[in-house]
């Protein structure tokens, strides 16, 4: 199919023709029939987060777990009832009862004997003093410390440790009774200068009866230790010769 050539000037009115009948008013016609719905818009930009919505309901019981491990051993329970009475014995053999009583009779005098002598033997003969436990003797040979500790051990004992008010008291007592104003006692700081021992090693408790000024090493050279007649102790030089004081533990007699 050809297409029509116009003249350029026959199209330009052509061109204000039409132009002039589009502007032009016109009447309404009747309204036409709904168009098809138009095409879907653009997908709209992210929205704002929400609130976070209701709790989900409760979930259901879930499945047993496994075993634990076995529990600790529990307390030791209460003792129990006292169990009835046993059986009588047999019948014992028949005693001669008069004549074990006078064997015990004579024996108890015996005792008794004995002890009184014992008492004369180590408070007289002796001169010893005592606790509960132990026993003190007074030494009256002039030795040096370290002597007069290996004097002590010979007879079982050891230098005199006063670990509470009572023992010293006693060794106070005994010490003065006896005339003398000092003696050794095993308390001693030979291995470090001013951490005091006891003879047997063991460090010095809560209780100690320094003089007031000592212990003083004086002219540094005092690592022994006398108790004085009051029950006062002073450091002194371990090579002065006194009397001393042994102790025995009446449990290793
Ligand atoms: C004695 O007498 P003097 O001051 O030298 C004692 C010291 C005492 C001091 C206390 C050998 O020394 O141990 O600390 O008195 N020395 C002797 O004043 O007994
Ligand atoms: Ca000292
Ligand atoms: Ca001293």
């Amino acid at each position: 199919m050809s297409q029509r050539q116009e003249s350029p000037q026959k199209r330009l009115l052509l061109g204000e023709t039409l132009g002039s009948i589009w502007d032009m008013p016109r009447d309404a016609g009747e309204k036409g029939d709904k168009g098809a719905p138009g095409r879907p818009g653009r997908v709209g930009p992210t929205g704002e987060k929400g609130d976070m919505g209701d709790k989900g309901q409760k979930g259901g019981v879930g499945r047993h777990g496994k075993i634990g491990p076995i529990g600790s051993k529990g307390e030791k329970g209460d003792s129990g009832d006292i169990g009835p009475p046993g059986p009588n014995g047999e019948p014992g053999i028949p005693c001669e009862c008069s004549q074990l009583r006078k064997a015990i009779g004579e024996m108890d005098n015996q005792v008794t004997q004995l002890t009184a002598e014992l008492k004369f033997i180590k408070n007289a003969v002796a001169g010893v003093r005592e606790t509960e436990q132990k026993m003190y003797l007074l030494v009256k040979e002039e030795k040096r410390y370290l002597d007069a500790q290996l004097a002590c051990q010979g007879r079982g004992g050891t230098l005199s440790m006063p670990k509470d008010e009572a023992a010293n008291a006693l060794l106070a007592a005994y010490i003065t009774q006896a005339g003398l104003a000092r003696v050794f006692i095993g308390i001693n700081d030979l291995e470090r200068e001013g951490a005091f021992v006891y003879a047997d090693r063991s460090p010095m408790q809560t209780f100690s009866k320094w003089r007031s000024g000592e212990p003083n090493n004086a002219y540094d050279e005092e690592d022994c230790v006398e108790l004085v007649a009051s029950g006062g102790w002073n450091d002194v030089a371990c090579h002065l010769t006194m009397h001393f004081l042994c102790e025995f533990d009446k449990e290793h007699m």
